[in-house]
């Protein structure tokens, strides 16, 4: 099929010659992609170096798991997939996890990865960085490709476009082997190979006897409950879904990534009430979000032994009945069901009884004035509630910065504390509660956004991740990070029982300086030790709009096992030492 475009004897008697490196280049632009998210090296340095000549932005990072969750979170925030680029088996494998992780999460990425000679991988000859690349990434992604000839380029990335962000967004795999790249083509015939995606995510309408269905189970609850899941902040349906829950009058439980989509200050808001709400609630209506283990999977002692009915919003029919029944499944983008709700809830629709939102409104009253005194607290070393309390003034009063969190209590507690008033700028561990997305996820937002970013990490969170401070300084990003250092995992206090000289498995070294890293790479570094100075060094760090690390001492008692989590780990019958 490629003889035409290799075939050197024919070479003279076609005008100007394109190439693979181009034809990939053409293609993305062609698309709108803008960022290419990368780690240099064979075979994809030139393609790399072309891109930015090209007008592409691309950005070097330290380690493509890294470059891939920055990707992956800036396909979440923008819904066009995010471009990832690798070299080959190395540099793929490690890409590999943020593309599983994005598909996990449904976001829309894209994983280009460089690969070695077929015919030698194929028959195992042991090329340079061998792998059977594609054949890996199949069962970790939505989708994978592989583009053989240069007349392909153009078909191959409209199809890893539209695999992403089309249904159930996800992670795409597209192979690009070397010789591909150096593969010559007539410059006009490549131009008309190249495909412009038109409408790459359909919008998919729900029928309207399933919404008329889901409208009448929502009029039959006395104690209606809505969840609002990050599916929802990733529709960008934002003024239709608060119509919705505004019209309805029913009470909403936003999902970790989902907060803000409705300000956490909202008067239906039930998040501090979330326990009372669960039990409760007869009738619970699923806005993008998933009865997986975040839910509890939908039954036990979390749902309480109430009978319930849900509604379930989600673009992937395969959901549904996917832990519990679903007694009305409405199956269509967000946008498109939310709306037609609207539509069918007419102009009388009758709001929830008044004991039901009554009784949430007192619960989540008594729960925010009983944590309201530990916020304030001004305790030296710090506790969560100190040092959260602090930065949640700060979010009150910048409410256009993205948050970024990861750790394990230090993602629990400023999950519930720190209150988020816009949609999508809460971003953190997502569906497998990873370890590792902060600084990726940090960069992509402020590439992506302009946007000013605070990442509250837990210590052991921002090692995964910490060498892209790096990165952070050399693109001298708005980034102020903030390592809740407890001088280790959950807490610095454990022991080795055996009295020998390796510390416990969850304690670092104690008392480091993460803000003399950042200090390396030229930003600004800052120590402290109370809420007060925690405040002051953040609000000057994100006046300053440059790249700042805080290293903020916690009490290294103060965390509890797992964060909120801990009855997830299994039990040994034979007793501690
Ligand atoms: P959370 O972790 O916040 O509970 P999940 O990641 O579990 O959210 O669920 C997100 C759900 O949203 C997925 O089931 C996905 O199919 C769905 N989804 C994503 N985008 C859309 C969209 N545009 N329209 C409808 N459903 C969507
Ligand atoms: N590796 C990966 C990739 N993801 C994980 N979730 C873990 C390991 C296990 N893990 C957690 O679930 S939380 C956590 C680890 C290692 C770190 C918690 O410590 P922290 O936070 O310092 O980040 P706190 O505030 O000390 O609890
Ligand atoms: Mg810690």
């Amino acid at each position: 099929m490629s003889s035409t475009a290799t075939d050197k004897s024919t070479e003279e008697n076609i005008g100007e010659l394109t190439d693979g490196f181009h034809l990939v280049i053409d293609a993305l632009k062609l698309n709108d992609v803008k960022t290419i998210y990368n780690v240099p090296g064979i075979p994809i340095t030139d393609l790399g170096r072309y891109m930015q000549a090209e007008g592409l932005r691309v950005l070097s990072f330290r380690h493509e798991q890294h470059a891939g969750y920055a990707a992956a979170i800036a396909g979440y925030l923008t819904k066009k997939p995010g471009i990832c680029m690798t070299v080959s088996a190395p540099g793929f494998l490690n890409g590999l996890t943020a593309l599983a992780h994005a598909t996990t999460n449904c976001f829309p990425m894209i994983l280009i990865s460089g690969s070695s000679e077929r015919e030698i991988v194929d028959l195992q000859q042991g090329d340079y960085e061998e792998m059977d690349q594609l054949a890996i990434a199949k069962p970790l992604c939505k989708a994978a490709f592989r583009i053989l000839h240069a007349e392909d380029i153009g078909i191959g990335i409209a199809r890893a476009i539209r695999a992403a962000v089309s249904g159930r967004p996800g992670g795409v795999y597209l192979d690009l082997p070397a010789k591909l790249l150096g593969q010559t083509m007539d410059a006009i015939a490549g131009e008309k190979s190249l495909v412009k995606v038109i409408d790459a995510a359909p919008a998919q309408l729900p029928a309207p006897s399933a919404v008329e269905r889901a409208l009448n189970v929502i009029k039959g609850a006395k104690r209606p409950l809505i969840i609002l899941g990050k599916g929802a902040a990733y529709a960008q349906a934002d003024d239709d879904i608060r119509a919705f829950v505004e019209k309805s009058g029913i009470p909403y439980l936003p999902m970790s990534m989902a907060k803000g989509l409705l300000p956490d200050t909202h008067p239906q808001s039930a998040g501090p009430a979330r326990s009372l709400a669960l039990k409760e609630a007869d009738v619970v209506i699923m806005i993008g979000a998933r009865l997986n283990w975040l839910l509890s999977h939908g039954k036990g002692k979390t749902w309480g032994d109430k009978p319930k009915q849900f509604v379930q919003i989600d673009i992937e029919p395969k959901e549904m009945d996917s832990n519990v029944e679903i007694a009305a499944p409405v199956v269509g983008d967000i946008g498109s069901c939310v709306s037609a709700f609207l539509d069918g809830m007419g102009n009388d629709w009758s709001t929830p009884p008044s004991e039901w939102t009554e009784a949430i409104y007192a619960k989540k009253q008594s729960n925010i004035e009983r944590m309201a005194p530990k916020l304030q607290n001004n305790n030296v070393p710090m506790d969560y509630q100190g040092a959260l309390g602090a930065l949640r003034i700060i979010i009150n009063e910048r409410p256009d910065a993205i948050l970024v969190n990861e750790g394990a209590n230090t993602l629990d507690f400023a999950r519930s504390i720190i209150d988020m008033h816009k949609p999508r700028k809460r971003l953190d561990v997502g569906t497998w509660g990873v370890m590792g997305i902060g600084m990726g996820q940090a960069i992509a937002a402020a590439v992506e956004t302009g946007c000013p970013v605070l990442a509250v990490e837990g210590d052991s969170a921002f090692g995964f991740s910490g060498m892209e401070i790096e990165t952070i300084c050399r693109y001298n990003l708005p980034i102020c990070v903030v390592v809740f250092n407890n001088g280790g995992i959950y807490r610095g206090t454990d022991v080795n029982p055996t009295g020998g000289e390796d510390v416990a498995p969850t304690v670092f070294v104690k008392d480091a300086r993460y803000d003399k890293m950042m200090e390396a790479f030229g930003g600004v570094g800052y120590y402290v030790t109370s809420p007060d100075d925690l405040k002051r060094a953040v609000n000057e760090a994100m006046d300053f709009g440059k790249p700042a690390l805080i290293n903020a001492v916690i009490d290294e008692n103060a965390g509890t096992e797992s964060g909120r989590i801990g009855n997830l780990n299994p039990q040994s019958v034979v007793a501690k030492k």
